[in-house]
């Protein structure tokens, strides 16, 4: 039976029910994500408490010497609420698809694109907000958005042949001057109230990502000119997209989608689980993202939309502008032959198209039907899935989100590849740094799985009699 706020309320006062008063106060319209968090956060360390209590000898699998060799895939270790993969639908983030998050989470005024802040939202509290509580946290990241004059400084001295992924990650370990969770920590802050603390620096984090993200941009490609404030008038992206010296509103409407789905892909990536990992040693926020920075910028994982981009330009370069189908079937095979992979193409656990690259692609038939590039990517959707079936090996033949996020940041002026993975890196931190609040609310420990040496797998899977066989020459 639905209630309406009024019976709750006064159920609540009635009988002075927390989770009661919870429920009354999430309702309202000006209940800030903090208050939200606290309520929470205590029923769920109760649900988990006792399910652990009740379940906490069920087995989720077994460990095979392939899965330890073979990147640790299949193997059940780690607990991440706000997103979940599954590999022929993709990503739903706390149940919710990108088609859903689309229909459901609020838009901009005169927009269609989900606000990045509703999905933050929703990946803390499990909750679709409603537009006012976007609009207040679009306010408060406005509020936390300036950056220290030493990274301002920093950035500035940066080589200008220096990687953007290497700058944004030294920017972010720099902004740990000022972290409150390492300050409390310092100062013997109980260990129930960390929670509160990495709350506090993710907020001021993500808040930041912005500056940082285009102080680089202006530094390396605008002669460092361009706005350097955050506008508490305008959303996350809209900033974001202001100070990187962009007006086109489709640009940031471009920006509120890619903000959004690049944010969460659950916990077993590179970047979720570095910064998860990090996290679980009591680094803060700061250390632990840029950890997780680090290993975005790796050619396997996020910098592939760099990489996909300076792969299709090598091909136009070799065939021209329009190639045929059997000119792009000749340079994906002699790619592979030469040992590389096709970037943007497969992935650890999806199995079919990633509805990330789907929901790019109808942005572009939407926006950019007759664009060059858009074309020459589409026809590559058709000719790279069969050939990497031929190889017989890839898991999976079908194009992941990288493949397409270069072509529409082209199409609106951005050519500058080497960036791409930065913009990955702010949206990213939503996913982990909402993930981080719940590891230090749930009080995870830190991560410490057990390794083996081959000799010893050797031993025990062979009882120890057979070890002698496969022994080193
Ligand atoms: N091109 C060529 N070969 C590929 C391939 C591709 N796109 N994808 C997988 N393979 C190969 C692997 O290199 C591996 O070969 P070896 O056995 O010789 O080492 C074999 O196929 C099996 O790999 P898999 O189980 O299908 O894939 P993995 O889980 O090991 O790796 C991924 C997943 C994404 C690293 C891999 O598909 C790849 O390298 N893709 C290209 C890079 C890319 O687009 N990365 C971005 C992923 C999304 C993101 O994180 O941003």
């Amino acid at each position: 039976m639905p209630f309406s706020l009024r019976s709750v309320r006064r159920l609540a006062v009635a009988q002075n029910v927390q989770v009661l008063k919870c429920a009354v106060r999430a309702m309202a319209s000006d209940v800030t994500l903090l208050e939200v968090m606290e309520c929470k956060i205590s029923e769920e360390q109760e649900r988990i408490k006792k399910f652990r209590k009740e379940h906490g000898e069920f087995k989720m699998g077994e460990v095979t010497i392939n899965m330890m060799y073979g990147g640790m895939r299949g193997i059940n270790a780690l607990i991440t609420e706000t997103s979940v993969l599954d590999p022929e639908e993709g990503i739903r983030f706390r149940g919710l698809s990108i088609p859903e998050c689309q229909e459901q989470l609020p838009a901009a005024e005169n927009g269609c694109e989900p606000l990045p802040e509703g999905l933050f939202w929703l990946m803390m509290t499990g909750d679709v907000p409603t537009k006012g509580q976007v609009q207040q946290l679009s306010c408060e990241w406005a509020d936390r958005g300036k950056l220290p004059d030493h990274v301002t400084k920093m950035l500035k001295n940066m080589p200008k042949t220096l990687h953007p992924m290497s700058q944004f990650a030294a920017a972010i370990t720099a902004l740990n001057h000022d972290s409150k969770f390492a300050k409390a920590y310092s100062k013997g802050v109980h260990k129930t109230k960390y929670w509160l603390y990495c709350y506090e620096d993710c907020m001021d984090l993500i808040a930041k990502l912005p500056l940082v993200a285009a102080a680089i941009y202006r530094n390396l490609y605008r002669e460092g000119k361009g706005p350097d404030k955050v506008d508490s008038k305008l959303d996350w992206s809209a900033n974001l997209t202001k100070m990187l010296t962009y007006d086109d509103p489709q640009f940031t409407e471009l920006m509120r989608l890619y903000l959004t789905i690049h944010s969460d892909h659950e916990g077993g990536n590179v970047s979720a689980h570095t910064t998860h990992l990090v996290g679980s040693a009591l680094s803060d926020p700061y250390l632990s993202f840029a950890a997780g920075m680090l290993g975005l910028a790796g050619p396997l994982h996020g910098l592939a939309n760099q990489e996909v981009l300076i792969w299709v330009q090598k091909l136009q370069k070799e065939t021209g502008k329009e190639p045929s189908e059997k000119q792009l079937q000749d340079y994906i095979w002699k790619t592979l032959k030469s040992g590389q992979v096709v970037p943007g193409y497969g992935h650890a656990v999806l199995r079919k198209t990633d509805p990330r690259y789907t929901c790019q692609r109808e942005f572009a038939q939407k926006h950019l039907p007759d664009d060059p590039l858009f074309k020459l990517v589409s026809q590559l959707y058709k000719v790279v899935p069969p050939i990497l079936t031929e190889l017989g090996k890839v898991k999976n033949p079908w194009p992941n989100v990288d493949a397409h996020s270069g072509v529409l940041l082209q199409y609106y002026g951005m050519k500058e590849m080497n960036y791409y993975t930065v913009l990955f890196g702010v949206s990213r931190a939503l996913g982990v740094l909402a993930s981080l609040i719940w590891d230090r609310a749930l009080g995870l420990p830190i991560e410490r799985p057990k390794s083996f040496s081959t000799e010893a797998l050797i031993k025990k899977a062979t009882g120890g009699k057979k070890g002698k066989d496969i022994k080193k020459k």
